[in-house]
């Protein structure tokens, strides 16, 4: 963990995208006349409208961050027994199964685009295999059309962490309208943030009531708690966030493309050094820009690039290591080199600095750092 304070002259992994200071205080001003801070409020409403419409979802339900809406999207879909997915994610993957109750059984990673390898998920399936989590990560879109094929083919449930795909098109549709739910983030650091916040997007109506029971205690009606519910309610000041962001995200994508293709530009064709896929049918966000360093053809392992980049004030991120089946909370449990795809990766991924604002010049010296290690 980074934490904040003075990182004026240091390059963190990401900065967090705000608007103007004018642009907010404008938007939070009639909360002064409300006096309606929370509890699904007018922003709350609008927000959720512009987001429907924005993310190209049937439904939405805003809650206070991604991880709850994964775990209280699991928990509205009432399952029971194991779910397959995968440990190259963060903790809140992982988290979100086995907080439900249910046991998460890893199935491997592609090793090109780091997301679940469709061709491994059919062995994983038991008669007590009731969903697959599937996530869409660094940006990189699943392999949609086959997963669905499986889940139609055993009954499955399919709900996609799309933690980083906001904005995300895949053939032209959101990217939060395949399977049965997806969940978004809106974490300070992703490409789109109401500060804290995420949401859950699904078909099924009936997962509304549910949800936005779940997210408020369980309660039904002033005198009926009919569900035992957690509290996970977007306050007014993160949907005031949202409302001002959401403005200006096209351009912020925008900008972390020109970063990305100047990354690729100074990169591309480093022997060792392994860029993400560019995707086909897929309209990218630029969430994330990994390299996977082969330290036997580079010449330097991916320790010593992250070590030789902090000495620069540089602070790239080692997203995912380590996996989330070799976490000291599970003791054990799950076996790492049942997924060796995701071993691997692990302990050569680096993800670079990557936001809105980071300059092109910014990115030639990222690069440049990297390159004069190279053997
Ligand atoms: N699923 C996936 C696949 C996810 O990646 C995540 C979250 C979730 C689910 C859960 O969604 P949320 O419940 O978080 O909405 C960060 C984020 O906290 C986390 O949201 C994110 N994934 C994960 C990949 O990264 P850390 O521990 O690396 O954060 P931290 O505090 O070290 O911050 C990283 C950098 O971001 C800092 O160096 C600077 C910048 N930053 C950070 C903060 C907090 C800012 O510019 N502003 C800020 O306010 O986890």
């Amino acid at each position: 963990m980074q934490t904040g304070g003075k990182n004026v002259n240091k390059i963190l992994v990401t900065r967090s995208s705000m608007p103007d200071l004018d642009e907010y205080i404008e938007e939070i001003k009639d909360i002064w006349d409300t006096h309606w801070l929370t509890n699904m409020g007018s922003k709350h409403k609008k927000l959720e409208t512009q987001l429907k419409e924005y993310l190209d979802v049937e439904n939405i339900s805003l809650m206070t961050n991604g991880h709850l809406s994964l775990e209280l999207g699991l928990q509205a879909m009432n399952l029971k027994g194991e779910v397959i997915t995968t440990p190259f994610t963060f903790a809140s993957t992982t988290h979100a199964i086995v907080r439900n109750g249910l046991t998460p059984v890893f199935c491997d990673i592609d090793s090109d685009n780091y997301t679940i390898d469709v061709t491994k998920i059919e062995s994983l399936i038991t008669d007590r295999t009731c969903a697959i989590v599937p996530v869409h990560v660094y940006g990189n879109v699943c392999n949609i059309e086959e997963i669905e094929r499986i889940a139609k083919k055993y009954d499955l449930k399919v709900i996609y962490d799309a933690a980083h795909t906001f904005g995300v098109k895949y053939n032209g549709k959101g990217i939060g309208s395949f399977g049965d739910a997806s969940m978004f983030s809106f974490h300070a650091t992703k490409v789109f943030n109401t500060i804290e916040g995420g949401c859950m997007c699904f078909h099924d109506m009936s997962y509304e009531k549910e949800l936005y029971k779940l997210k408020n205690f369980g309660i039904r009606n002033e005198t009926v708690v009919d569900g035992i519910g957690s509290n996970a309610k977007m306050n007014e000041f993160q949907a005031a966030m949202g409302l001002c962001n959401l403005r200006h995200v096209d351009e912020e994508i925008q900008k972390r493309k020109k970063a990305v293709e100047r990354y690729r530009e100074n990169l591309h064709g480093t022997e060792g050094i392994k860029l993400s896929p560019v995707q086909e049918n897929v309209e990218s966000n630029y969430a994330y820009f990994p390299v996977v360093v082969d330290e036997k053809i580079f010449g330097a392992t991916r320790n010593e690039i992250y070590d030789e980049l902090k000495k620069h004030d540089i602070y790239a991120r080692k997203y995912f290591y380590p996996l989330t089946n070799t976490f000291d909370c599970f003791h054990g449990k799950y076996d790492a080199d049942s997924t060796p795809s995701a071993l691997y990766i692990s302990k050569r991924v680096l993800t670079l600095p990557l936001y809105a604002d980071l300059s092109l010049e910014e990115v030639d010296r990222i690069s440049r750092f990297i390159l004069e290690m190279k053997k």
